[in-house]
């Protein structure tokens, strides 16, 4: 089982020093398990984080990676091979439930949201699903299952467009006294349909019974997942649950509202404990805990102001969301993309363990495949390596480097001891994030993590060696993405 946070930060969950959030739940995993202190996501943005993390693929060797629109078409082909199929063809259950953000369907803005979808997860191994298209903050807002839109409410036919308006449906732009559960920041986006009384990005009509709301979309998509699991209690199975929290719009359930001291945020981080909490207690109930590999990590590092107005930055009260890291999503620095990473797996993982080594999960697709004695067909996962013994806490060194990607595309890698960021061109910051720095620089940055874990000096002119060999360390992987490249697999 993988459960995948959204957003959520490295210095974020108690058992990584948060403040004013407890995450007594997580925090009991990582008692349990082993806790990675150098985990990377392959991204510091959700679309190319996850493609990378069930395709064992980097996403920047692809065009159509970026942060997806609701309404984009399957990035994932059919004929891809992923990390579920690896499990399905194992024999094992499969299931989706959560955050997507993956496209669905054969063709890009033009999917009719009233009929079965043509294409969808079950082309790409995953046997149920249950999932958000694209992100809270994107249309359409309701939950997919198996292919069609969940509660479907024939009375509210939908419709979806990232163009143009529907006709007499209001927007949040002209109407902020509409968006009675949370103002959008004025000027900066989400800023289109209307839902819930929270405005959205891209437009959006009907939709009727089956409209999610949000603070119940941690209840429906862990029930779900629950449900799930005991119905494949007797078979081997394989769970992809990607939460909604912590990403914006923050918009917890009443009964996590306050339970923090850092508003909504901070309730969100609650209430993602919550889910891991709950598929923990279905685990024991069901008697799956000792043979269950559990893994709590995230698609990429935190941000506080995100489009909304919900105070996360004026109510930390000295929390610090990335740790004692430099960055942030979106970012090249280290807190973009190095997240927090528990694994359970009770038997074979000494309990309250902590590792070093450096992991990055590209890697879960070999890693896993490796732990089944499952063949792999030439050409899938192409950057995926077994990892296996640093996932489990058992080989304390790890990937000789991993590649992170920031938003904009510009590449960094790290080694044990450097970090290297490529000059690229980019803004200091977006205007919807404020105070969130993104690091595009013109020229190359080099950090001594050694010294510097923070990335406070950059050292690049003064080690032009290593400057070089890192260069051409990316140089080497981007090639190894170039035409031809399968045969020889
Ligand atoms: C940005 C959104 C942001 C968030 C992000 C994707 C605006 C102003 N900002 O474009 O709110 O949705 O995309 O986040 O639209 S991610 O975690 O899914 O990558
Ligand atoms: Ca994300």
């Amino acid at each position: 089982m993988i459960i995948l946070a959204d957003d959520l930060g490295y210095g974020d969950l108690g058992c990584y020093g948060a403040r004013n959030v407890e995450t007594p739940h997580v925090d009991r995993l990582s008692m349990q398990g082993v806790r990675l202190t150098q985990a990377y996501a392959t991204s510091s943005v959700s679309t190319p984080s996850r493609y990378s993390l069930l395709t064992g693929e980097y996403a920047w060797r692809r065009k159509d990676t970026d942060i997806a629109v609701g309404d984009a078409g399957m990035i994932i082909r059919p004929g891809q091979y992923t990390l579920a199929d690896v499990f399905a063809n194992e024999g094992y259950a499969t299931g989706a439930f959560g955050k997507w953000h993956l496209g669905l369907g054969e063709k890009g803005g033009e999917q009719d949201w009233n009929a079965p979808l043509p294409t969808g997860l079950a082309d790409i191994g995953f046997r149920e699903s249950y999932i958000m298209a694209a992100t809270g903050d994107r249309v359409p807002c309701v939950f997919i299952e198996n292919g069609r839109v969940a509660q479907y409410d024939p009375s509210a036919p939908i419709e979806v467009s990232y163009r143009q308006p529907f006709e007499g449906e209001p927007l949040a732009k002209d109407h902020p006294e509409l968006l009675f559960n949370l103002p959008s920041t004025p000027g900066v986006g989400h800023n289109q349909a209307i839902v819930n009384g929270i405005g959205r990005i891209g437009y959006m009509k009907g939709g009727g019974k089956a409209l999610w709301k949000d603070e119940n979309i941690a209840d429906s998509i862990t029930v779900h997942a629950l449900d799930f699991m005991e119905r494949n209690k007797d078979k081997p199975f394989f769970v992809y649950l990607a939460t909604n929290d912590i990403h914006v719009p923050r918009f917890p359930h009443e009964r996590f509202r306050g339970r923090s001291g850092m508003g909504l945020r901070g309730d969100a981080i609650v209430e993602f404990d919550w889910t891991v909490g709950a598929v923990m207690e279905q685990l024991d109930r069901l008697g799956l805990t000792e043979n269950t590999i559990l893994i709590v990590t995230s698609d990429n590092g935190p941000v506080l102001e995100d489009g909304y107005q919900d105070q996360a930055r004026e109510l930390l009260n000295g929390h610090s969301p990335s740790g004692t890291l430099r960055g942030n999503k979106y970012g090249v620095y280290e807190a973009g993309s190095r997240v927090p990473a528990i694994v359970r797996w009770p038997g074979r993982i000494a309990a309250g363990t902590q590792s070093e080594a450096l992991v990055s999960q590209v890697d879960l697709f070999a890693s896993l495949a490796r732990l089944l004695g499952a063949a792999l067909p030439r050409g899938a996962a192409p950057d995926s390596r077994d990892g296996l013994d640093a996932w489990l806490g058992q080989d304390p060194v790890g990937r000789p480097y991993v590649v992170e990607q920031a938003n904009n595309r510009t590449l960094s890698v790290r080694t044990p001891r450097w970090k290297y960021v490529e000059p690229s061109d980019g803004p200091e910051e977006y205007r919807w994030a404020p105070g969130s720095e993104l690091g595009y620089k013109p020229f190359p940055q080099l950090f001594d993590l050694s010294t510097d874990p923070r990335e406070q000096r950059n050292v690049a002119e003064g080690q032009p060696g290593t400057v070089r060999e890192l260069e051409a360390l990316l140089a080497a992987e981007r090639a190894a993405g170039a035409p031809g490249r399968d045969e020889t697999r």
